[in-house]
């Protein structure tokens, strides 16, 4: 495990060459390569690094709420869209590492209540925990959250991992296991559809909220030029967000670069974001996912 010169990146690598690195703004994984040196994760070149918004690429961790906030929703309707925990600073706990033939190394980061600054304390003035921890072996990438209510008063939260996955080519692009699922898709107007059981594909931008019908453990699988490419198994989160801005929106925002990049990236998010999930005195709720290599 190295630790970046300013102190800003913590970065692994397992002897058989897999690496990954996580910038401690946002504990946003910023990169994720196998033994060969591919990179499996999008990064924008003009990807914010200094917590002043959150990193375009990588997987940003949204909480405690996921999108814009609503006055339908006083609790979060003074933080910013996604929430506070993908700009804020992060500890470092610390690694563990298991050797051998099935090597693998887990870095574990921390975010609490008294790390935020005081407009973020003022505008949600709740007493939590996050634990977040980032495992990487030979085949797999796990993030797992947990999150805890430290204090007396009962908080709601929603939370998302938003992983910008590297592909090939947009339009050969097939993402599976949405068979029969309900979703909502902002594209057109936030109207409740049902998917077909064909894969999906794009030709232009999407933004839908899935909730897929055989639950969490049935994985998601992103192919990407005719092979399977990333198989996203998830725990406790249970909808899945498919973005691609495309071109106009892609151009529309300052920190997406290049402006191609649109072409070469999926945004595909584990979350819990239909509703809220409240958490009482000393709960915790622990969400997870694992993208394995297929
Ligand atoms: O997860 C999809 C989404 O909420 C989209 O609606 C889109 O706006 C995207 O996230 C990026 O949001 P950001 O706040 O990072 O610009």
């Amino acid at each position: 495990v190295t630790i970046s010169d300013d102190n800003a990146r913590v970065a692994a690598l397992l002897p058989t060459g897999e690496s990954v690195e996580v910038l401690l703004f946002g504990a946003t994984v910023l990169s994720w390569k196998d033994a060969a040196g591919d990179e499996k994760l999008w990064l924008s070149e003009a990807s914010k690094l200094d917590g002043s918004k959150g990193v375009r690429g990588g997987i940003p961790i949204v909480f405690p709420l996921f999108g814009p906030p609503n006055a339908d929703h006083p609790a979060t309707s003074k933080l910013p869209q996604h929430g506070f925990a993908r700009t804020a600073r992060w500890e470092y706990l610390g690694k563990s590492t298991s050797e051998g033939s099935s090597s693998s190394v887990k870095l574990d980061f921390g975010l609490s209540s008294e790390n935020l600054d005081d407009a973020t304390r003022a505008a949600w003035p709740y007493k939590f925990g996050l634990l977040y921890s980032v495992t990487l072996d030979r085949e797999s990438l796990n993030t797992t959250l947990v999150i805890s209510n430290q204090g007396d008063e009962s908080f709601d939260l929603q939370t998302l991992l938003h992983t910008y996955f590297r592909v090939k080519d947009i339009t050969s692009v097939r993402i599976s296991g949405f068979e029969d699922s309900s979703y909502v898709d902002k594209v057109d107007g936030a109207k409740a559809k049902t998917e077909a059981s064909a894969p999906v594909t794009f030709s232009g931008e999407a933004d839908r909220v899935y909730t897929p019908a055989k639950g969490p453990g049935h994985p998601v699988i992103v192919s990407d030029d005719g092979q399977p490419r990333f198989r996203i198994v998830r725990d406790n989160l249970d909808q899945v967000v498919i973005w691609n801005p495309w071109a106009d929106k892609a151009e529309g925002m300052s920190d997406f670069v290049p402006k191609s990049g649109y072409k070469n990236m999926v945004c595909v998010e584990a979350g819990s974001v239909k509703g809220w999930q409240k958490l009482d005195k000393s709960d915790t709720f622990e969400a997870a996912q694992t993208i394995f290599l297929s």
